[in-house]
Formats: C-alpha cells, sequence, structure tokens
C-alpha cells in the first residue's frame, strides 16, 4: 500500500495547534487504504523530521505551505528530500495562488490547489500511472518534458465524508492552555470552510471562490464528542474563517458541546439575542475582523460590507456580556493615508471607552497573492518576491519590513503600534487612570518619541502590572502595583 508522509511545520511561539489540514488529508487517505503519518516538528528540527521520512519510507511527502509563515524552512527541507530522491507535494494557501511559480521549482513535484482530500486520493490511486495525471482536477504536476501542468479546479468536497479520525495524531500535544490560563486543555478545531464576503485582502476570494460550506452540526458533535470525554478537553477553539456564518448550525454545534468557547464572528451578526445565545452558550472570547476605523478604507478599500457604526454597535451590544472581545486592526492598506492610520488608533480609544474587555490585534497590511489588493499593492510599487524563501519576509509580526506601497513615514509607528495599543487595552482591562491617559495620549497621537514608558510597561506586562495571578506573593504585589498607581496608597 502507498505510503504518504505529511509535514506540518510550527515555530516555537505557535506550537499546539493541531495540525487541521493534514488531519483531514489522512483521515481520507486511510480511509481509502492509504498509509499516512503526519509529522507535526519544531521549524529548527528539520535534521528530525527527514530522519522520521526515512524510517517511514513514504511514497510522497506532502508539506502544508501557506504564505509567508516558514516558507524558508519548507523549501530547505523540500530540497533536502529532494536530494534523497523523494517526490513532493505542495498543498494550502501558497501553492494554491501561486501554482506556476510554487510548481517551477525543482523540488516540488507536484501541487494540489485548494481542499487537497480527493485530489491526493486520486493521485496515490495513479501513482504510477503518470498518463492519468491529467484527468486529476485540482493538481498541478510536470509531464515527461518537464513542463508545468496545471488541471482545472475540483469541485469542493462534501467535508462529512472526511471527518477527522482523531487516532492519526498524539491529541496530548495538543490540549493546550488557553483564556488567560482559565482552561488548561483546549482544544482547537475547524466546523466549517471558505466564506462568502468579499473582503479585498483575504484568501478567500480565490481559495474558496467566496463559497462557505460547513460540517452538518449532528455529525461534527457526534465526532468530537467522544474525544472530549476520552481526553478530558475543557474548552474548544474554534478556527473556521466564519464560523457563525450559519448562526443556527454555530449555536447548535456550541450547545451540542457545552463548553466554554472562542470563535470569529463578523459585527453585524450581534444583536441582543446574539449576545443572549453566545452567554447562554458559554463563550469566553469572540474575535472580528474591524480592519480600520475610516468608513473609506472599509467601503472602498476592503470592501468589508460594514462600517465603523456596526462595530460600535458591537462593542457596545457586547458590554457587560462578561466575554472577552477581540478586533484585528490592519494599518497600512494600499493607499491609506497618514491621517486615517491616525483616525483607526483614535477609534480604539473611542472603542475601549465604551467596553473595557477588549483586546486587539494590530498587524501592517501584507499583499497575499491571489486577491484584489495584492494587485493594488504592485502597481503601487510592491515587489513579489523572486524565491518561495523570499516569501518569509511577509510576517505579520515582523516589524522591519518595507512597504512600498505606503508612501508616508511608517517606521515607526510599525515598531510601537502594536505593542502600545496592546498596552492600552491592558490599562482599561484593569483600570489604571494613571496608564490610560499617558498610553491614550501616545495612541492618540501615534506619538511613540522618548519610549521608555512603553519599555518598561512591556517589561512589567508579563510580571507584575498585567500578568496572570501565578500565586499568593505575585496577586498581593500586583494589587500593591495598581493601587500606588491610582494614587490610593
Ligand atoms: C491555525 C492557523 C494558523 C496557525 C498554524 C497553522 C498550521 N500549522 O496549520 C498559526 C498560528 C501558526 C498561523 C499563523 C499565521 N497564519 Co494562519 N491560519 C490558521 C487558520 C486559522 C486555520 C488553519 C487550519 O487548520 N484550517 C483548517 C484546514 C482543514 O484547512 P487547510 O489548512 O486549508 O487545509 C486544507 C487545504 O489547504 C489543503 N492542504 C493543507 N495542507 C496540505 C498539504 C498537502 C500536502 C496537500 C496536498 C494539501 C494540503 O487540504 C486541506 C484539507 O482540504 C487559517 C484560517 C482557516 N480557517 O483555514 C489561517 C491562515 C492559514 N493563516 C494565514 C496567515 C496569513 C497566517 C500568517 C502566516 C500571517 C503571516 N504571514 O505572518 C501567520 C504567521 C504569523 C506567525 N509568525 O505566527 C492565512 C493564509 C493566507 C495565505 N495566503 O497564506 C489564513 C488562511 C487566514 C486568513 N483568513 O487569511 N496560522
Ligand atoms: S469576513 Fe473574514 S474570512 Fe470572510 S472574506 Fe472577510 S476577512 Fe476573509
Amino acid at each position: 500500500m502507498k505510503k504518504v508522509a505529511l509535514v506540518t511545520l510550527y515555530a516555537k511561539d505557535t506550537r499546539g495547534i493541531p495540525p487541521l489540514g493534514a488531519l483531514y488529508l489522512a483521515t481520507a487517505l486511510k480511509k481509502n487504504g492509504f498509509v499516512p503519518k503526519i509529522i507535526y516538528k519544531e521549524s529548527t528540527e528539520i535534521e528530525d523530521v527527514i530522519l522520521e521520512i526515512e524510517n517511514f519510507n513514504p511514497d510522497i511527502v506532502g508539506m502544508s505551505v501557506f504564505t509567508g509563515f516558514l516558507n524558508q524552512n519548507y523549501v530547505e527541507l523540500s530540497k533536502k528530500l529532494k536530494l534523497k530522491g523523494y517526490k513532493i507535494v505542495w498543498g494550502n494557501a501558497h501553492p494554491s495562488l501561486l501554482p506556476e511559480e510554487v510548481l517551477g521549482q525543482k523540488y516540488v513535484d507536484f501541487i494540489v490547489i485548494g481542499e487537497g482530500e480527493e485530489t491526493m486520493i486520486e493521485l496515490m490511486m495513479n501513482f504510477d500511472n503518470k498518463s492519468c495525471f491529467s484527468n486529476i482536477l485540482g493538481l498541478g504536476f510536470k509531464d515527461e518534458n518537464g513542463a508545468i501542468k496545471i488541471n482545472g479546479r475540483r469541485p469542493f468536497i462534501n467535508i462529512d465524508e472526511y471527518l477527522i479520525d482523531w487516532s492519526l495524531i498524539d491529541l496530548e500535544k495538543f490540549l493546550v492552555p488557553y483564556f488567560s490560563n482559565r482552561y488548561k486543555r483546549t482544544l482547537a478545531v475547524t466546523t466549517s470552510r471558505g466564506c462568502a464576503f468579499n473582503c479585498q485582502f483575504c484568501y478567500n476570494l480565490v481559495f474558496n471562490n467566496r463559497k462557505w460550506r460547513g460540517h452538518d452540526a449532528e455529525k461534527f458533535i457526534n465526532n468530537l464528542k467522544p474525544i472530549i470525554e476520552k481526553y478530558n478537553i475543557n474548552a474548544i477553539r474554534f478556527l473556521d474563517d466564519n464560523f457563525f456564518f450559519d448562526r443556527e448550525r454555530a449555536m447548535s454545534i456550541v450547545r451540542g458541546l457545552n463548553l466554554p468557547y472562542y470563535a470569529d464572528a463578523r459585527v453585524e451578526y450581534v444583536n441582543e439575542k446574539f449576545v443572549t445565545d453566545l452567554k447562554d452558550t458559554k463563550c469566553q472570547e469572540i474575535m472580528f475582523g474591524f480592519e480600520s476605523g475610516n468608513e473609506r478604507i472599509l467601503k472602498e478599500v476592503v470592501q468589508k460590507g460594514t462600517g465603523t457604526a456596526e462595530i460600535v454597535k458591537a462593542v457596545t451590544l457586547l458590554k457587560d456580556s462578561s466575554i472577552m472581545v477581540s478586533g484585528s486592526f490592519v494599518f497600512g492598506f494600499p493607499s491609506e493615508t497618514k491621517e486615517e492610520y491616525l483616525n483607526t488608533m483614535k477609534f480604539i480609544v473611542k472603542l475601549l471607552e465604551i467596553n473595557n474587555n477588549l483586546a486587539f490585534t494590530c498587524g501592517w497590511y501584507l499583499p497575499y497573492p491571489g486577491t484584489e489588493l495584492y494587485e493594488k499593492s504592485k502597481k503601487m510599487g510592491f515587489t513579489p518576491p523572486n524565491k518561495i524563501e523570499d516569501w518569509d519576509r511577509l510576517d505579520r509580526w515582523r516589524n522591519d519590513y518595507e512597504m512600498e506601497w505606503i508612501d508616508w513615514d511608517y517606521k515607526d509607528k510599525v515598531k510601537y503600534t502594536r505593542k502600545v495599543v496592546h498596552l492600552l487595552a491592558l490599562s482599561y482591562k484593569r483600570n489604571i487612570p494613571i496608564l490610560k491617559t499617558i498610553l491614550c495620549k501616545r495612541v492618540k497621537n501615534a506619538f511613540f518619541k522618548f519610549p521608555i514608558d512603553i519599555f518598561l510597561l512591556h517589561k512589567l506586562r508579563g510580571i507584575y502590572l498585567f500578568g496572570s495571578n501565578k500565586n499568593f506573593v505575585h496577586r498581593i504585589v500586583k494589587k500593591m502595583v495598581i493601587k500606588l498607581l491610582n494614587g490610593r496608597v
């Protein structure tokens, strides 16, 4: 029987999320009589990955690669395996969005565009019969002359056919603390794929053709319930792009699982009933793509389909719900002015004044292939990397990249925005007026000169001021520091 190794690499700080793509593929392959092996290792452990592959001796090695993240490591691994004679297939967002570029590399034999389950089954069924490759939808391959062939796209599959076989990984390794350590054995899952909206920076436009499809609630619950009981899982993180797209289905799932949870939503979904349902179903944290505090950016550039009024309404309705609201802001969109950047900063303060149980992730726009904004960024000066490994520089958390599509001075803004907004949100949460005042001034004016307070607070963040209540002494000192800052000692 043909054997397939499926490699997912993680970075030191991203450990603990199950390799769900590989798990779905492995489930499908096993169901069809093939022998899959999931290899999940840190990006620094390339030599160990190679050893594991050599011991397993697969017919093909699959890699799960999205844009930017660890591209360099996947390239290094693929090159080394190619030298040893292995056949290599790349799947996930990057090869799906840049099929020619990826397949043009000597170290890649096949690429799979979009969902991988049925394309991989057909590839393995026809593995020794090259003449059939051109009939496999979703596959990219090289013919006898080395010419690149990209087949047509595969229609979306019925995902309920491949509900995860959890025995394919050691699940213990993926049960991690979450929600400020309150729940120690949290599992991340996805219950649906894709999204029907039109956000101009999102991979969904091409990767999922704006088509949302979800697992049947009952089938999903029946698949996960035994695992929850066996492993004593006490909270769930739903990583779906748009978990609440079908609100009725989503609520059936969370009711059926009956565990505290995190999930993503869109702001216009929030009304009184939605908030009541979230509370009733033990929602701990809900995440929204706020994107910007400017109507022009939301409407014309991102085409979000919602404006700032909906954001304010959602944040207001969720106030006092004890549900933590996370919002993602993106700065530096093509054509965004410095004034618009400042507007978003002021908008952040406004939201915190309404609801202090807010957290933000602040990223800078990165042009992902296959999107409308990618084409716009190219017209405005962005030069896509020549080599696959150079896509690594599109890392959301780096603060030193060039953004050729921005024509104002963004360097110190990139360096401090995320940090200062994070600290401001914490000072609202802990209600420390003096810090609120100082940090508000910084955020509203994007004033980052003499950043000594930012430096100190950032250091203190993990320790006494904002950190978790690790032990008794810790708690007492933290209380005293907060009282001191409030002028109450
Ligand atoms: C979990 C997650 C992560 C995790 C780990 C991912 C992992 N190792 O699996 C972490 C936290 C590391 C992460 C990081 C980032 N992520 Co992320 N992440 C996700 C998320 C929420 C879920 C992924 C998932 O498990 N999906 C479920 C599975 C079933 O779907 P799938 O992975 O697409 O797999 C299917 C196909 O792609 C294909 N397939 C997948 N692998 C393979 C392999 C082979 C061999 C084959 C044949 C097929 C195949 O078949 C699978 C089944 O059909 C997705 C959004 C989403 N809902 O998918 C974003 C997503 C993948 N992330 C994204 C991005 C951009 C990032 C960042 C790289 C941003 C950046 N450049 O800095 C950051 C990295 C920052 C950092 N330094 O940490 C984008 C990717 C866009 C793109 N063009 O690449 C996504 C799509 C989010 C979005 N809506 O934009 N992410
Ligand atoms: S709502 Fe979110 S997942 Fe859907 S298209 Fe917009 S950014 Fe992408």
